[in-house]
């Protein structure tokens, strides 16, 4: 018997930027992510002030899925995905993101590939949000810190819900929206919100803004979504990262509590429609989020999610350095720890399976909604041999770990789950490096990270593992 329920949403998940390439066509507009050049292991990518002669921005041509996703949808069913997890690239909707018409040649691609997948059963589950922000709206506005882009933002899925109503049921608004929590990392700022910093400023109370703006244009677009199709399950997307104490020393449990508040409250504001009173307290104290309107309050009411979609790949620990108090100035990430009882990947990603099964029971204790792993996975270096062939236990080490503390959390924690999609699951663009050879697939796609190669797709061993786990529906790992 298996311990998951009969529907269960087994899939794969991407990102538009991070695999269409086509930057250029079709009438897209530059995004956020094509002004990131490649950097690499250890090495962060460069944000150009827009796009600038002799760099390299690996997402321009990515895998070419653009071209190539009627031979890749074809595998994904091969594979057995019973969902495909994939973003709307904004750009290709709205290339400007003011602009006062959607552009119908991008409608289109998503139209064709949406009948791609219906046509092998493959249910879609689509982010209209994923690092892809127009560019011109981070030039204009300055992303989101600039209350406009609610608007452009609910126009943009309201033209999508709209157009695929009858093609899409399960939508998510703002991948991992939780990662500016790290306001000092200039990627993750871009990425979410289409900070740009240029001198010193306040970045805490930017992102605390431009949260509050995002957080309602979520909430506007949940509303309407469900006016448009009342059948559609429309949810948040967080990355969820436990934050563990590194000892029992209770400033150190506290910590831990603090920053999970801190990092939380995305999901908490998603799903009760209200700040919780600790983040209440902490921004009226700050001075941070000073344009709050009683209408904003009332939107946040209105339009909370149906489910909560999470990443998951990894938990972190945190340590109070002496002398520091907890009512201090806590930079999250520099709390960050080495867990001693965890191995770290080739990326110093802790990989810690247990984390999977606390998180799911922390949502769900917290949330009381249906939860989803939109995200989780290794990545790696992979080997081809001389005939071609992949070899990555590895890859399948982590994931069957992860599966089997995802059962247990179903089987007996009572978690209601609705599905499971790792990442990157036909290999791409690395969002937090650039990088090509950071492979998370079971599906190889030859390219290097100078942007040479053949574009041919081929299985790793890990493929036909995948496939078994889809077919037992997750017995057989
Ligand atoms: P890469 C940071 C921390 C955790 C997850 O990441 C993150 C990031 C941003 O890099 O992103 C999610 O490619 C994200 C995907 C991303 C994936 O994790 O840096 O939703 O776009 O590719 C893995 O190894």
């Amino acid at each position: 018997m298996s311990k998951l329920p009969k529907n269960f949403l087994w899939g794969g998940a991407v990102a538009a930027h991070q695999l269409e390439g086509g930057w250029q066509e079709g009438g897209k507009g530059v995004s956020v992510a094509d002004i990131m050049t490649a950097g690499a292991n250890g090495v962060e990518r460069e944000i150009t002030d827009g796009v600038l002669p002799g760099k390299n921005y690996p997402n321009h041509d990515a895998i070419d899925f653009y071209h190539h996703y009627k031979e890749d949808v074809k595998l994904f069913a091969e594979l057995g995905l019973k969902c495909f997890r994939t973003s709307i690239a904004w750009t290709r909707i709205f290339p400007n993101g003011d602009d006062a018409e959607p552009n119908e040649e991008g409608l289109k691609f998503y139209d064709d590939l949406f009948d791609e997948c219906l046509k092998y059963g493959i249910e879609p589950v689509i982010t209209l949000a994923h690092f892809e922000m127009p560019y011109n709206l981070v030039k204009k506005y300055n992303g989101f810190s600039d209350r406009k882009v609610i608007d452009y933002f609910v126009r943009f899925a309201e033209v999508c819900f709209r157009r695929y109503k009858d093609k899409v049921k399960y939508w998510m608004t703002f991948n991992e929206i939780d990662n500016q929590s790290s306001y000092d990392n200039d990627f993750l700022m871009a990425t979410n919100s289409g900070l740009i910093f240029h001198d010193d400023e306040d970045r805490e109370a930017a992102m605390y803004q431009a949260a509050h703006y995002e957080l309602v244009a979520s909430a506007k677009a949940v509303k309407l979504g469900h006016e448009i199709n009342p059948d559609f399950k429309i949810g948040c997307m967080i990355n969820f990262t436990p934050l563990y104490p590194l000892n029992s020393a209770p400033d150190n449990v506290m910590l831990s509590e603090r920053l999970m508040q801190r990092r939380y409250w995305f999901s908490d504001v998603h799903v009760n429609g209200v700040y919780p009173e600790n983040i209440e307290k902490y921004v009226i104290r700050k001075g941070f989020r000073k344009d709050i309107t009683d209408e904003d309050r009332v939107a946040l009411k209105e339009g909370t999610v149906d489910y909560v979609g999470f990443s998951y790949y990894n938990s972190m620990t945190v340590a109070l350095p002496d002398g520091e108090s907890i009512d201090g100035d806590l930079q999250p990430d520099e709390l960050v720890v080495q867990n001693p009882y965890v191995k770290v990947s080739d990326w110093d990603w802790p990989i810690d399976p247990t984390g999977l099964r606390f998180s799911l029971n922390w949502l769900n204790d917290r949330y009381h909604l249906p939860l989803f792993i939109v995200e989780n996975g290794l990545g790696a270096y992979d080997k081809v041999e001389s005939d071609g062939s992949i070899h990555d236990p590895y890859r399948v080490a982590y994931l069957r770990a992860h599966i089997e503390e995802m059962e247990k959390a179903v089987d007996l924690d009572g978690v209601n789950l609705m599905g499971y999609t790792p990442w990157g699951f036909i290999d791409l663009v690395s969002a937090g490096t650039g990088q090509m050879s950071k492979r998370y697939g079971f599906i190889y796609v030859d390219k290097d990270d100078d942007g040479n190669g053949t574009l041919k797709r081929s299985k790793k061993d890990s493929f036909e593992w995948y496939q078994e786990v889809i077919k037992t529906n997750g017995e057989d790992l």
